[in-house]
């Protein structure tokens, strides 16, 4: 299998889960504003929406969107736990899970990245984050990770977006339980392996 990666960005999610679940596997760097990937090809003629994650499996299929990659992932292993058995009401709630995180804390907080949109606007997307953050705060002071008390793909995914809050100055002081939860997930050696080999 190749991840298709861009570092730092949604992409770590999917190759922390690689690492996490002891997956062979080869990174492929995409270079976002050129499109070309690390092997000198046009990521575009790999991926038809052109931005990563993209996982191509050893048979030539290409899958895109992380919340599915995670999933497609967590099942090679069914014994990892990193996702509840498919059809499963657990597995309904990962959904359910890994859908706030790609639409209210994802794409919530990508308008932040917009150097052209005004602070008034960017002042109204963070307050919109932050009542997500206090959401995700209330229900970590009480449980570990998302689904509980295991690590699961989704906590993958929203340590990855939480980590995006240095580049816009937001302190994640403000939601102690979300701190730790962030901290607690950054000591996973499998966390630390993805982040060095992204660094390097
Ligand atoms: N819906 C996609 C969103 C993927 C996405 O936003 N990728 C960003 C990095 S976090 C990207 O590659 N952007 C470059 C572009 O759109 O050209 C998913 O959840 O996988």
């Amino acid at each position: 299998m190749k991840l298709y990666y861009a570092p730092y960005t949604c992409s770590l999610s999917p190759h922390i889960v690689l690492r996490e679940l002891g997956l062979p596997f080869e990174l492929v760097k995409v270079d976002n504003a050129t499109k070309r990937t690390s092997d000198g090809r046009d990521f575009r003629t790999i991926s038809r929406t052109g931005y990563v994650a993209a996982l191509e499996l050893d048979d030539g299929q290409v899958l895109g969107e992380g919340p599915a990659i995670v999933q497609y992932l967590a099942d090679l292993r069914p014994d990892s736990g990193l996702a509840p058995p498919p059809a499963s009401w657990q597995r309904v709630r990962l959904q359910e899970w890994l859908n706030f995180v790609t639409s209210e804390i994802h794409a919530g907080s990508a308008p932040l990245f917009n150097a052209a949109l005004p602070d008034e606007a960017k002042a109204f997307f963070r307050q919109k984050l932050f009542k997500r953050f206090d959401l995700l705060q209330e229900t970590l002071a009480a449980q570990d990770y998302l689904m509980g008390a295991a690590f699961s793909v989704v906590d993958a995914y929203l340590f990855t977006v939480l980590g995006w809050c240095r580049f816009f100055a937001i302190d994640l002081a403000a939601w102690p339980a979300l701190e730790a939860y962030v901290r607690r997930i950054n000591a996973r050696p499998a966390v630390q392996a993805a982040l060095r080999a992204e660094a390097a």
